[in-house]
């Protein structure tokens, strides 16, 4: 009777820390999770304010977890209120937003297509040649094409440089969390000069004034211009 007894406490005593080591891993699993749901559905504005609230939140949770040493259950779900109310406001606010216009998301839906096939001869060639300017100043596109194509010469050897389309570039460290730009050709990774890449992408339902840019040098950048009575052009 005795040894059960002890072998029941020990088991008590071991089990306690690995379960609430597995408990505060959900926590902060289903914390990230939600925090990333609102980050990605709100405008950039309210996600700073959603982030900076949370954080002070979760550090005024931590603050009165420690200011005592036993909490009883009714103190433990005050004392978590700080973290856990800027949360679930924040999933009501992001979920209630699902309306919100493309372009006016943290991070576009629009209109990035994967897969098209280069089009030679529908393509326009843009050159860098070092990390201050794109030798290409300017470029235009027709409108309603299927498939348009950039055809990058990366002439700086051993520096890497990509091109971007966007309503509005990124700079470095958001650019692939565009504020609030419509994304048109999404330029992946740089390459590495010297060397080329084709990008391909539509312009069908775009028209408008866009910016060409590298995200690794946001300083590097161009007018776009897409247009229906627009010829296919890189000067
Ligand atoms: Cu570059």
């Amino acid at each position: 009777m005795t040894d059960l007894k002890e072998r029941n406490d020990f088991q008590e005593r071991a089990a306690t820390p690995v379960l609430m080591g597995l408990g505060l891993l959900a926590v902060i699993a289903v914390t990230i999770l939600l925090t990333a749901f609102v980050l990605l559905n709100v405008t950039r504005e309210i996600a700073l304010v959603f982030a900076s609230v949370l954080a002070a939140g979760i550090l005024g949770s931590i603050a009165l977890y420690a200011s005592k040493d036993e909490l009883t259950s009714s103190q433990r779900a005050v004392a978590s209120l700080p973290a856990v109310l800027p949360l679930l406001i924040g999933v009501a606010v992001a979920g209630g937003l699902g309306g919100l216009a493309d372009a006016d998301l943290n991070i576009n839906r629009l209109p990035i297509e994967v897969g098209i096939p280069f089009p030679a001869d529908n393509s326009v060639t843009v050159v860098a040649s070092d990390s201050i300017d794109f030798e290409t100043e300017s470029l235009t596109f027709p409108s309603g094409e299927e498939a348009v194509g950039i055809l990058f010469q990366n002439n700086e050897a051993g520096v890497a440089h990509n091109v971007w389309i966007a309503t509005q570039k990124g700079s470095i460290g958001e650019s692939r969390a565009l504020p609030n730009g419509e994304l048109i050709l999404d330029g992946g990774d740089a390459v590495t000069g010297v060397s080329e890449i084709e990008y391909a992408f539509t312009t069908a339902g775009i028209s408008g004034d866009f910016v060409f840019w590298c995200t690794v040098h946001p300083n590097m950048e161009g007018p776009v211009t897409i247009g229906e009575d627009l010829e296919l052009s890189a000067t």
